[in-house]
This record gives structure tokens, sequence and C-alpha cells, in this order.
């Protein structure tokens, strides 16, 4: 069995929706990660757990995503060095910037990449890790660079919308 690099983490399988896209974009890259619903207010003691077995099978990033209070992504870095990605959800109450806000105001010394709220940030996610992986592992890297291109030639073919 391949040990992750990337831990992925959610407070609430609610949140797979969105995270579903960063499992997809991971997978895409080759990326060995797994995931797991693990909450900072209702699993605390499963959650250190889990990071903890994580960071000693070899996880290199987590990614962390939370809504409401949003304090996962802190609480994971606050309990490892390895760094932490943080993907507000969106919420009923403004959209998600209360996820954004909370995730975002880390205090100093404990640092979280926080992206953007909802599905962009999620696979922004996974392209970041495969970035930090890709610094030590270049077929990551090649794989990020595929993805650009193939971005990129998709706006090319199709530069004129009213056309389609
Ligand atoms: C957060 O509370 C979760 O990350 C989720 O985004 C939000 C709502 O959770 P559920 O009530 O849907 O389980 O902890």
């Amino acid at each position: 069995m391949t040990e992750p690099l990337v831990g992925v983490v959610m407070g609430s399988a609610s949140d797979w929706e969105t995270m579903q896209h960063c499992a997809r974009q991971l997978e895409a890259f080759g990326v060995p990660f797994e995931t797991r619903v693990l909450s900072a207010h209702r699993t605390p003691r499963e959650l250190a757990d889990w990071i903890g077995d994580a960071e000693s099978r070899g996880a290199e990033v987590f990614i962390a995503a939370a809504g409401m209070a949003a304090a996962l992504p802190g609480v994971v870095a606050a309990q490892t060095t390895v760094p932490v990605l943080g993907v507000p959800m969106e919420s009923k109450l403004a959209g998600g910037l209360d996820s954004l806000l909370s995730m975002v105001q880390m205090p100093g010394g404990i640092p979280v990449g926080v992206l953007a709220v909802g599905k962009a940030g999620a696979v922004n996610s996974a392209i970041l890790a495969a970035q930090i992986l890709g610094r030590s592992r270049p077929e990551f890297d090649e794989a990020v660079r595929k993805h650009r291109e193939a971005k990129a030639a998709e706006i090319l073919a199709n530069l004129d919308p009213s056309e389609a």
C-alpha cells in the first residue's frame, strides 16, 4: 500500500461535496493521499491521533477544510510542522466569508496557507500541494505544468464565446 503524501481532512461529511474536487485533482496528478472526516470540535482526540499517525507515515502536506467556526486547519497546524493548507467552506452566513476570516486570522507563529472559499479553493489546495511536493518529485511538477497548459489550451481554443 502506498502511504499518503497528503492528508486531506474535513470537519464534516457535508464538506465532501466541495472537497471531492480536491480529491479528484490529487488523483489526476497521481499524488497519494487519504481523506478523513474529523472535527476539531466534535472529535478532537481522534483528530490528534490521525495527524500524528499520518505524519509518521510520511505525510508532507495537510489540507484541512472547514466551515462555520472553521477551526480545523489551525488546530491541525498547532500539532505539526507539516505545512497546512486551509480551504474555507461556503456557508449560509456571508457565503463563507465567516469561514475565510476565521481560518486566515491565525496568531503569529502558527501559519495556515488559506485558499479561496469553496470549489476554487479545493482545487487550488490540491494544485498547491502538488507544487510543494514537486520541489523534490519532478513528476508532480510536470503534472502541474501539463495541467496549466491544458487549461490555457482550453481558453485559446474558444477565444470568442459568441461562436460557441
Ligand atoms: C464545520 O461545520 C464543518 O466543517 C462544516 O463545514 C460545518 C457544518 O457541519 P455540519 O453541521 O454539516 O456537520 O465544522
